[in-house]
């Protein structure tokens, strides 16, 4: 993902976030106009509002401060409580998108949901790799099974050594390989740890 489309995403969930000074959850739904049936909502009627200039449109949590996007996530505090630089924040800036995930999973769906996801919805799969910080994670926000744990990480090991054995014997159809390891290793690429 380029630095334009990071900082977009960046911004997009800080809108989400600080238009509405209100200490919800983030809305990930938003971020990529997808479908929001699993992401709480709660909305507070004194949501007013982005009050920051265009230059600094980023609105921190706990102050009224602004800050232009270039500072977001550039590992230098500028918000007085962090929030430009917090880990959730910065994670899903960097990842591949909920839609690009979850168009992904959808079209593996047969092998790759029971394999390593639990056979969880590939909405709620796609949620949990945009934002989860390592496998251990992941697996608490989806509720894993030992072996599907233990999948993940054949697979992640699969897709670094570019070997795709594992993922076969996982049902993975041979056609798949290659978007397979592409997705995973741009999972990995955007700080995914195993
Ligand atoms: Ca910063």
């Amino acid at each position: 993902m380029s630095l334009t489309c990071r900082i977009e995403l960046a911004v997009a969930i800080a809108v989400v976030i600080c238009t509405c000074a209100c200490g919800m959850k983030i809305d990930f739904s938003r971020l990529t106009h997808h479908r929001r049936s699993y992401i709480p909502q709660k909305r507070g009627s004194e949501c007013t509002g982005n009050p920051c200039p265009a230059d600094k449109p980023f609105l921190c949590k706990s102050s009224p401060t602004c800050i232009a996007l270039k500072y977001i996530c550039d590992n230098t505090f500028d918000c007085e409580d962090g929030f430009d630089e917090e880990k959730s924040l910065c994670t899903a800036a960097s990842r591949p998108s909920i839609d690009q995930l979850f168009n992904f999973l959808t079209a593996e769906q047969q092998w790759i949901i029971p394999k390593l996801f639990g056979g969880v919805e590939p909405e709620f799969a796609a949620h949990g790799l945009a934002v989860a910080s390592d496998i251990d994670d992941l697996s608490m926000t989806l509720g894993l099974t030992p072996e599907n744990v233990k999948n993940l990480h054949k697979a992640f090991q699969a897709a670094m050594e570019g070997d795709e054995r594992p993922l076969l014997a996982m049902n993975m159809p041979e056609r798949s390989w290659h978007e397979v390891q592409y997705m995973l290793q741009q999972l990995l690429d955007s700080g995914f740890k195993l």
